[in-house]
């Protein structure tokens, strides 16, 4: 296995929703040891702490929730990303998925600096691609996928001169889509599987057939990983849950064959609430599914000597 350099950056947003909690997050990974399961399989693993948001002159909106802090954080998290990227795999540790406004903003412009396309992959039981103008909630973590593909309607947003291309993003674990939402994808070149597709596929094959588009193409690839593409049943510990999410070894088998594939240079960890955790334990689970997505595996690691 491939040791790397590994950035841990602390992203506690909480602004992209309402429900309070996500400023926890990055703490909550830091008691659930995913720098030491990181390091555990020989990476080289660097805490960068937490960042925060810029102080922006933005007025604040009557519909679109916590607008100018949510705008502080993507610039901020924006140079985050590209300084972390610079030394290494970044994880992110969040905070809810409005972190992503930033992280994949930061990450398509370290790959183009590089020559490369960005690609994401996004799991998730929701599609995140509203635009501050469609939402209806006015929850901007709702929005990030939209955003940085490029789409028209976030004004007083950083620019997008790096969009990521349509055709470079896959959904996996779609089962709670918005009208708007439903209307631009079915419009737009996004690879995307609903639990459906995979009840009958398994994820193997869609996320195989992503990878090796990525692989031809020479990509980066940033992975956003939010807590209720899994079951609710497994990962409690999320504001958003939606019934019939992923199961465990699901969720492993993607980690492990993102490994398998050494194509993964970024990782979003988002929307875990160690408000409604049960005992730390969906911390745990996406630790374990970090640390497989950094080459945990039960036969590679050395078996305990029997005592
Ligand atoms: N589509 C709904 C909304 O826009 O409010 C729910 C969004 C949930 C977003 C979470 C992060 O995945
Ligand atoms: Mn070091
Ligand atoms: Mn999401
Ligand atoms: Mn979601």
């Amino acid at each position: 296995m491939s040791h790397r350099t590994i950035l841990l950056v602390g992203a506690p947003v909480d602004s992209g929703k309402r429900r309070a909690g996500c400023l926890m997050g990055p703490d909550a990974y830091r008691c659930a040891r995913l720098h030491g399961a990181l390091a555990d399989l020989g990476h080289d693993v660097h805490d960068l702490g937490n960042v925060a948001p810029d102080a922006v002159d933005v007025a604040p909106d009557a519909h679109l929730h916590a607008l100018p802090e949510t705008i502080g954080w993507t610039a901020a998290l924006s140079r985050a990303a590209e300084d972390a990227l610079g030394r290494g795999t970044a994880i992110f540790m969040g905070g809810d998925h409005a972190l992503s406004l930033g992280t994949v903003h930061g990450a398509a412009a370290h790959a183009a600096s590089r020559g490369r396309p960005l690609f994401v992959l996004w799991l998730d039981a929701h599609s995140d691609f509203h635009t501050a103008l469609t939402t209806g909630s006015g929850n901007l973590h709702g929005t990030p996928l939209a955003y940085i593909t490029g789409r028209e309607g976030f004004p007083g947003f950083p620019s997008v001169p790096h969009p990521v291309l349509e055709e470079n993003v896959c959904i996996i674990g779609l089962r709670s889509v918005d009208g708007p939402e439903r209307a631009a994808l079915e419009a737009s070149r996004i690879r995307r599987h609903d639990m459906r597709n995979i009840d009958e596929t398994g994820i193997a094959a869609p996320l195989n057939a992503f990878l090796e588009t990525v692989a031809a193409a020479g990509g980066d690839l940033h992975v956003s990983l939010d807590v209720d593409f899994l079951d609710p049943a497994v990962a409690p510990a999320v504001g958003t849950t939606v019934p019939g999410g992923a199961t465990v070894r699901e969720g492993h088998l993607a980690m492990e064959i993102l490994h398998d594939s050494g194509l993964m240079s970024s990782l979003d960890l988002v929307e875990l609430n160690p408000m409604l955790d049960e005992r730390g334990r969906t911390a745990q689970l996406m630790v374990d599914l970090a640390a497989s997505a950094l080459g945990r595996r039960v036969f590679d690691r050395p078996t305990p000597r029997i005592l």
